[in-house]
């Protein structure tokens, strides 16, 4: 049995076969596996969505929450528990537009999660409407007559929130996949992993041929730019439209310090501070 294996679970994916979501289940598995996490202090937590089957394929402390909600139930876990290596996961739809208020703010509170969007730019699971991530003019079942107003970028919310990691990958480079993950999981603090993950049943036109066409990698670039610089970052992401994948920023916040634990705590209250506690909530 391959390494990877170790954090499945053994149960077959339901994702159309060449769904982008099977390269990122296994990048997710080799990246573990490689950096020798022990399944029981790994939780990956997820949202709705066809990308938010992933955590019901891991061999983990496994949440698959509601829909936008997967980053207050992953800090939570992380709050509780430091010692585990949290993972996010879900899609576009479940992360820029339902849960665009919870990507911000947790990009700005930058606890040590690692948060992966697996984006085919539509929402798969409920048959091909069109996400915040949608180009503009993208004709779907809820858009026949074209998408109105323009796309959101993900990477660009990401650094003016705070995130203090930034990547992106596409299903396609599994390799490159494999490193950003890797990483981003290394990083201590918010680590924000946004992936292209073409969907081949209802979005025909960003298809891996397409992203192919259209992506450019920074490895590739002549030019390097300061990872540690916000300003870089962000002008290299409004001026390639996001089309990036690579590690666009990375940089440790100085305050960043390890949250206290709940599960360290043994120390219930007393009978008089319960007392208390409850006298000045409800009189
Ligand atoms: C509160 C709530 N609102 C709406 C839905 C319906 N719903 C399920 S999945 C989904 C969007 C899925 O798109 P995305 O997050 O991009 O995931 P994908 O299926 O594309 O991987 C929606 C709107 C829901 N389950 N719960
Ligand atoms: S509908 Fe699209 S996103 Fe969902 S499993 Fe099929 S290919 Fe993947
Ligand atoms: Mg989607």
């Amino acid at each position: 049995m391959a390494k990877y294996q170790e954090y499945s679970n053994g149960i077959e994916p339901t994702w159309c076969k060449g769904c982008g979501d099977f390269s990122v289940l296994r990048s997710l598995q080799i990246a573990l596996s490689d950096l020798e996490i022990p399944n029981k202090n790994l939780s990956v937590v997820s949202g709705i969505g066809c990308s938010g089957r992933i955590s019901g394929y891991m061999k983990s402390y496994s949440f698959h929450g509601i829909h936008g909600r997967v980053l207050p139930v992953a800090q939570g876990i992380k709050a509780a528990n430091p010692k585990l290596t949290v993972i996010a996961t879900g899609g576009d739809g479940d992360g820029f537009a339902i849960g665009s208020g919870h990507f911000i703010h947790a990009a700005k509170r930058d606890m040590d999660i690692t948060y992966i969007v697996m984006d085919n730019q539509i929402y798969g699971l409920t048959k091909g409407h069109t996400s915040p991530i949608s180009e503009k003019g993208f004709k779907t079942s809820s858009t026949p007559y074209g998408k109105e107003d323009t796309a959101l970028e993900p990477a660009l919310l990401a650094l003016s929130g705070g995130a203090s990691f930034v990547a992106q990958g596409f299903s396609g480079y599994q390799e490159e996949l494999v490193d950003i993950i890797k990483e981003g999981i290394q990083h201590k603090g918010f680590s924000f992993i946004h992936i292209y993950s073409p969907c081949i049943t209802f979005n025909k036109i960003n298809t891996y041929q397409w992203y192919r066409q259209h992506l450019i990698p920074l490895k590739d670039q002549n030019k390097k730019h300061d990872k540690s610089s916000l300003k870089e970052a962000m002008e290299l992401v409004v001026d390639k439209e996001g089309m990036l994948t690579g590690l666009i920023y990375q940089n440790q916040r100085k305050s960043e310090t390890d949250a206290p634990s709940l599960v360290d705590q043994t120390r219930a209250l007393s009978k008089e501070e319960f007392d208390d506690l409850f006298q000045r909530l409800y009189i």
